[in-house]
């Protein structure tokens, strides 16, 4: 799949995940460098500025895709040949991809130490890291149930029961309104992130804030998965986090609807960081109000620079 079909299928969401798109990005960049087989270093510049701009457009939420992008791309100014660039982004890329796999399973070892055996875990949308979290404790042996939401409009939730199930995990879909219902029977909340501010506010799938507000009221531990490159270094520069509205058609066929009925179909919301118990990462579990350390120490002042170059 070359890097136009990947933006394309990043952006239909055929590919999705914060995690898998910034993956998908990081690789579709390095194919994009090896595709070109000349040494015109200007050409080559050209076409991965280009794809660049491609993959980061694709969906404007998660910060996951445009660290995984930066990352591909870092040092490429200083490559003196075609040869050294394509070498260069190649590297970057499988780097990325491999710190990005190894940290699903950090995750899920130091995320599972807060789970107890008897726990009832509630989980919304679909999260490869907050499901390894809790496959992480089944396979040690732990007796943990799931309440996953339905998470519509994409109804994500169906992927997280079916993985779920696959792990043989005991797991029960609930609609997203039976949230503050069901809370009453839960322990924890697990949830995945796709953008984390510096002020430690998550942006994560439409109705994740809800879920917080009925843990908050339960005095429900409500704890985020997230890899460090889900945090923003453009936050730290105030920036706000676009969030992105679909297609009406996503909701509702509009033929249904009365002539001049509107659809508003948002993908994301903000979670403010005291609705957050603590964020799971690969380097530790922290209290939201650290994420500006973890975008300094682990994306770098580098990253913050050139968020401001945007
Ligand atoms: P992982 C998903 O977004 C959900 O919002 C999920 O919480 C987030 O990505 C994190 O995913 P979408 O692509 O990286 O379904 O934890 O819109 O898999």
């Amino acid at each position: 799949m070359g890097l136009i079909e990947v933006a394309s299928s990043i952006k239909s969401m055929e590919i999705r995940g914060a995690g898998l798109i910034a993956r998908s990005a990081a690789e579709a960049l390095k194919q994009q460098a090896l595709d070109y087989k000349g040494d015109d270093l200007g050409e080559l510049r050209r076409r991965l500025d280009d794809g660049r701009r491609q993959l980061i457009a694709s969906r404007p939420t998660a910060i996951s895709l445009w660290n995984a992008v930066q990352a591909t791309m870092r040092g490429s100014s200083s490559a003196e040949s075609a040869d050294e660039l394509r070498s260069l982004v190649a590297t970057n890329a499988d780097s990325f991809v491999e710190r990005s796999s190894k940290a699903v399973g950090m995750i899920g070892r130091i995320g599972s130490k807060r789970l107890r055996s008897g726990m009832t875990v509630l989980t919304h949308c679909n999260s490869k890291a907050a499901l390894g979290v809790i496959k992480t404790a089944h396979a040690d042996g732990k007796d943990i149930k799931v309440y996953a939401t339905e998470s519509r409009p994409w109804r994500q939730g169906l992927l997280t029961v079916k993985d779920l199930a696959a792990a043989g995990v005991p797991t029960t879909l609930i609609i997203d309104s039976a949230v503050r219902w069901i809370m009453k029977e839960i322990d924890v909340v697990l949830v995945g992130a796709d953008t984390i501010c510096s002020n430690g506010a998550l942006i994560n799938k439409i109705g994740t804030s809800q879920v917080a507000l009925a843990a908050d009221e339960a005095r429900v531990p409500f704890i985020v998965c997230a890899k460090t490159y889900k945090f923003s270094p453009k936050t730290v520069h105030g920036e706000m986090v676009e969030i992105e509205e679909r297609d009406a058609s996503e909701i509702i066929d509009p033929r249904l609807l009365p002539p001049k009925v509107m659809v508003k179909n948002p993908v994301f919301d903000a979670t403010p960081a005291e609705y957050i118990d603590s964020i799971v990462t690969e380097i530790g579990l922290i209290s939201p109000y650290a994420a500006y350390e973890v975008i300094v120490k682990e994306l770098g002042q580098e990253s913050i620079f050139e968020a401001n170059e945007e």
